[in-house]
């Protein structure tokens, strides 16, 4: 599992979250594209699919999250719940979203321009292509 943790100032007026692109080291691509994902609320699942070379780093701006992440030997769970840590989403591994709090505001760093061809959006496809 690899985090990102961002630089967090804080004092008594609230907290200040930094992302620096090329700097800290924190985002380990070239950011071509942002997007957000947000409104999905409890009950709704996304993601089931693997990129093929696409790298992202997701964090949840507000609220929270479960993510699956599936290398096609070992699938482990984890929540995402803070704005200053983003979780390493890397090329070929299957993955899903679950457990969206209503609140939820998930973004998501990529390292390319959206491209369908790019997406895995088939199990058993993934898994053949894993080699497992
Ligand atoms: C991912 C997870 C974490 C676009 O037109 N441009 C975009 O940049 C994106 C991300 C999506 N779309 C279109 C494609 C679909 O027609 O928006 C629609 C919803 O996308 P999708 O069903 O792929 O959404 P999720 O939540 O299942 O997956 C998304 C990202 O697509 C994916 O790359 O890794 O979030």
């Amino acid at each position: 599992m690899h985090y990102s943790d961002f630089v967090s100032r804080v004092d008594n007026r609230g907290k200040l979250v930094v992302v620096e692109f090329g700097r800290d080291g924190a985002v380990p691509f070239e950011v071509r594209r942002i997007y957000f994902i947000y409104g999905a609320g409890p009950g709704v699942s996304r993601g089931f699919h693997a990129h093929r070379n696409l790298e992202q780093l997701a964090f949840t701006v507000s609220g929270h999250c479960r993510v699956r992440l599936d290398d096609g030997r070992n699938s482990e769970d984890v929540w995402l719940n803070s704005p200053s840590s983003g979780l390493r989403i890397e090329k070929m591994v299957w993955h899903e979203m679950h457990d969206f709090s209503e609140d939820c505001v998930l973004m998501v760093l990529a390292s390319d321009h959206y491209d369908e061809s790019d997406y895995i959006r088939d199990y058993k496809e993934f898994q053949t292509l894993a080699d497992c």
